[in-house]
């Protein structure tokens, strides 16, 4: 620490100092066997990069420095599993084309997934729940808000459809439009990205095909969302061509187990496949 106390004022050896010792503490945890840091895990030892070729050091964005803490600590916290599966969206397509088309909107993929996965959320609730901070209850819910990730040039941020529950797909269309379009300008508030129950993560138009989520602690599951393609799908005589989305459910073992995970997850299957189960 800075050595201040005696003299009241920092002069130029307390900070040469301090710089040496923190940069010391890395390189000796990385060759002792003793847990370094406060979780008892050691720190990946600081490396001089200049001396293996040129480097520029940039500032991380503010909302990027706080995004890599808060899914720090949910990674470190939370028993993460991951599970995928294939959704038939191809009917679901043919509506959302035609839904567009009458409506005079442009309606993704995503605000229809929000809208089955709040199904799926109110038949397995404890999708929607949190663990209390000591672990020994749940905390379930009775309201329903469902967090979108979105993509900003800042970083990544997490806009919440409050109520998803009561709201038909046009609106959360319409609500998802203007929270992207408020990440994107950097205007979202707190109360914009607050109060999530469960968050979906959609890199369906980016592409890849399955991935891992972090959990949006302290929520207990995210749902991945990767790109739709045509394959193959056998339907006992013959294979046919079907539009199917990759799905990417990962949860907290410490509140679901794996088996209700999978029926969470062939339940949204189900309803994305026939899209007329959202109103019963
Ligand atoms: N399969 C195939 N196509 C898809 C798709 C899917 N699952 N999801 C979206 N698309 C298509 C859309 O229909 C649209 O097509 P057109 O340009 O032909 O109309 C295109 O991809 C772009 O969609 P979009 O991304 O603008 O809209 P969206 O509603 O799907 O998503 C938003 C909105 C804000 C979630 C998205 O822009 C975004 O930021 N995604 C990134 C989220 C992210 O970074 N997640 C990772 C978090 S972990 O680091």
């Amino acid at each position: 620490m800075l050595d201040v106390a005696l003299r009241g004022r920092i002069v130029i050896e307390d900070v040469q100092g301090y710089v040496k010792q923190t940069l010391a503490q890395p390189a000796a945890a990385a060759t002792s066997a003793a847990p370094a840091g406060g979780s008892g895990i050691p720190p990946i030892p600081a490396v001089d990069f200049s001396q293996f070729g040129e480097i520029e050091t940039v500032p991380l964005a503010r909302i990027r420095k706080l995004s890599a803490a808060h899914l720090h600590r949910a990674w470190v916290n939370i028993p993460h599993v991951t599970q995928t599966d294939d959704a038939d969206i191809t009917d679901l397509e043919a509506f959302r084309k035609s839904a567009s088309d009458e409506s005079g909107t442009k309606l993704t993929l995503l605000p229809f997934v929000m809208k089955a996965v709040e199904k799926a959320m109110q038949a397995y609730p404890d999708f929607n729940s949190s663990l209390s901070p000591d672990g020994a209850s749940l905390i379930r819910k009775k309201y329903l808000h469902i967090g979108f990730a979105a993509d900003t040039p800042n970083g990544l941020v997490v806009p919440v459809i409050k109520d998803a529950d009561k709201k038909g797909v046009l609106q959360i269309s319409q609500e998802m439009s203007e929270l992207a379009k408020k990440a994107r300008d950097g205007k979202l508030g707190p109360a914009d990205m607050s109060g999530a129950t469960f968050t979906i993560s959609s890199l369906g138009g980016i592409g890849g095909r399955y991935f891992t989520p972090i959990i949006n602690a302290p929520e207990v599951a995210i749902l991945g969302v990767c790109k739709s393609q045509m394959e193959p799908v056998w339907d006992g005589k013959q294979f046919v061509p079907r539009l199917m989305l990759p799905l990417s459910l990962t949860w907290d073992h410490r509140v679901i187990d794996g088996a209700a995970a999978a029926r969470f997850n062939a339940y949204l299957g189900q309803i994305l496949s026939d899209f007329r189960r959202v109103l019963l």
